[in-house]
């Protein structure tokens, strides 16, 4: 695996999913000292070279999606959170559709059940269907995608949070805000 590819999924594991393991203490907005995080993927993966800030400024820079962000001396992820202390978003007004890419083989749960955040702490949406594609690649070859009525479910007070300018997060969806396209 590119070296570059392998620091982006150690960093979505720390920051995301396990800040314990690295010593991390995320503050309430997911946000974690660089200087800490380089430390501790240094001592945890003893990378050599070791990973330094210009390394990780690169990754974001050059990364496929928009995943990190800093903020002066910190880093945060964007989004993707598991852990059990919630993170806290921006909320924002949603555009009109976002859709979500996911698996045939969860579609009859989804629409009897809704979108629900499964592992994460918010659902994930995406601003256009091609990313959707994308996301629902990961879980299944040919996916489906759904096309989400975020303008009303916005308007029934369901709350949107921002990720970057491709992912948008929500609450728990119900399934009439959703409509198979694909
Ligand atoms: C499905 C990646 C059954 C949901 C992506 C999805 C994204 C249900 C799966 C971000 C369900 C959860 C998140 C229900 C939802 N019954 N299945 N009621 N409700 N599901 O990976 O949205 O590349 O946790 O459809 O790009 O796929 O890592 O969420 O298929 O932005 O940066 O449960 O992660 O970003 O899967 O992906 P996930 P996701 P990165």
């Amino acid at each position: 695996m590119q070296r570059s590819v392998y620091l982006s999924k150690k960093m979505s594991y720390a920051l995301r999913h396990n800040p314990q393991k690295y010593g991390l203490q995320l503050d309430e907005y997911g946000y974690a000292k660089i200087s800490d995080l380089l430390a501790a993927l240094n001592r945890i993966h003893h990378l050599d070279p070791p990973v330094n800030v210009t390394d990780i400024q690169n990754i974001i820079q050059n990364s496929d999606k928009e995943r990190f962000k800093i903020k002066g001396d910190q880093i945060c992820a964007l989004y993707g959170h598991s852990i059990s202390s919630i993170i806290q978003h921006q909320q924002g007004t949603p555009p009109n559709a976002l859709y979500h890419g996911t698996a045939h083989r969860f579609l009859a749960s989804i629409m009897q059940n809704g979108l629900l955040p499964m592992g994460r702490q918010y659902v994930h949406l995406s601003s256009d269907i091609s990313m959707a594609e994308q996301v629902g690649k990961r879980h299944d070859q040919y996916p489906a995608i759904l096309k989400v009525d975020a303008a009303q479910a916005f308007h029934d007070g369901i709350k949107f949070y921002i990720g970057n300018d491709q992912v948008w997060l929500c609450d728990e969806l119900p399934s009439q805000y959703l409509t198979r396209i694909q």
